[in-house]
């Protein structure tokens, strides 16, 4: 049995996302973080950071309940859990280095991109935009195929509205934006209603 916590943000779709496409039952629980769900003494037993997404996993390693917080974490363990979205080993090095990319850069720069007034965040994302643009050049995956290194950066980018950085500019980056989001476990994240 598995219990996802979430909301309707872009951490939060991406734990969904991930949950949607393992093909495993799980139960959503929408936690209203407007309503401060997330600052409950229960909630912070499961997130000890009060943030949403967290799944419960009741039969995780070893048969044993396993607790996840942090929504590319929740990816990761989900795709281990399943055998899907990573790849042969022979597909490792780019899965990781790609699935890196967008947590450690992507996750970042656009997260703060339009919030705080500091032009560095627009070079840097339009860097990162210029740099999976050529990435994707004759590609229509970050890695070997469809994969954990789509599926992490797919709710940050693909809402992104911001006056100067457009990823429509970025026609292979706009492309695969426009494949990933035509995936039905996609779309029905993307279309869960909260609240
Ligand atoms: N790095 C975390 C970030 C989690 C996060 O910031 N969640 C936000 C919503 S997107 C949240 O729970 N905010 C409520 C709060 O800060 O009280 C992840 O990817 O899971």
């Amino acid at each position: 049995m598995i219990d996802l916590y979430a909301w309707g943000t872009t951490n939060g779709r991406r734990g969904l996302l991930m949950a949607e496409e393992s093909g495993l039952p799980f139960t959503l629980h929408q936690i209203n973080i407007q309503k401060g769900d997330q600052k409950t003494p229960e909630y912070e037993k499961i997130n000890p950071y009060r943030k949403i997404p967290a799944l419960i996993d009741s039969e995780g390693p070893g048969g044993k309940p396993a607790t996840i917080f942090e929504s590319v974490a929740i990816c990761f363990y989900l795709a281990e859990k399943t055998g899907k979205f990573l790849g042969s080993a022979a597909d490792h090095p780019n899965v990781l280095k790609w699935s890196m990319f967008h947590a450690t850069n992507v996750l970042a720069v656009f997260g703060v991109l339009g919030r705080v007034n500091d032009p560095s965040f627009e070079t840097g994302a339009k860097n990162q935009l210029a740099t999976m643009d050529k990435h994707l050049a004759g590609r229509e995956w970050f890695a070997y195929d469809y994969s954990l290194a789509d599926i992490i950066p797919y709710t940050r980018l693909a809402g992104v509205k911001h006056e100067t950085v457009r990823t429509a500019d970025y026609p292979n980056v706009q492309a695969w934006l426009d494949r990933v989001g035509a995936r039905p476990a996609v779309r029905k994240a993307m279309d869960q209603k909260f609240g």
